[in-house]
């Protein structure tokens, strides 16, 4: 019975994890005043909001965040972007998280993201496109162990 019992509560916290994923707005999403707007759309797809804060983003964090493109020629500039006013930090529950959010938010590059996408509909810039979301269930754990101290 004990061993049931574990067996039940690790699939439900394996599950619970699995459904969830990490992203943040950018400055540019509150500067340009879409936040809501942004909130609203990840709401009305199914996400459940678990964690929700405004945070200035240190260089130091946003070094880490962006290790893996660090020496390519956008890092500074995209680290000057993340760090030059408020994000909104969340992590979101909802089944498939991660790759659901990835096809919400869309290509990186808002020129070419389908429109209907978070960034096909509201930006234009690569650097300022709007949204952060982890895309792996990996970094998503990673990425938000960085703003979180309970992470995903
Ligand atoms: P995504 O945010 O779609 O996962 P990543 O992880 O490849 O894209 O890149 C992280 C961020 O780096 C992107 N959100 C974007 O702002 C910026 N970025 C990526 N590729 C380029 C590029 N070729 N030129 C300028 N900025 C870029």
């Amino acid at each position: 019975m004990d061993c049931l019992l574990r067996e039940e509560r690790e699939r439900t916290l394996s599950s619970h994890s699995n459904n969830k994923t990490f992203a943040f707005l950018k400055p540019e999403a509150l500067q340009s005043r879409v936040a809501g707007e942004v909130l609203s759309r990840l709401e009305r797809k199914g996400f459940l909001v678990k964690q929700l804060r405004l945070h200035n983003i240190t260089r130091k964090e946003a070094e880490t965040l962006y290790a893996v493109h660090k020496g390519k020629p956008f890092f500074q500039e995209l680290v000057d972007h993340v760090t030059s006013g408020p994000v909104l930090l969340m992590i979101l529950e909802g089944a498939n998280a991660v790759d659901v959010l990835r096809k919400v938010i869309g290509a990186t590059n808002p020129q070419a993201a389908e429109p209907g996408t978070i960034r096909g509909d509201l930006s234009l810039s690569i650097t300022a496109n709007i949204i952060h979301a982890s895309d792996s269930l990996e970094n998503a754990r990673k990425e938000s162990s960085i703003f979180f101290h309970d992470g995903i």
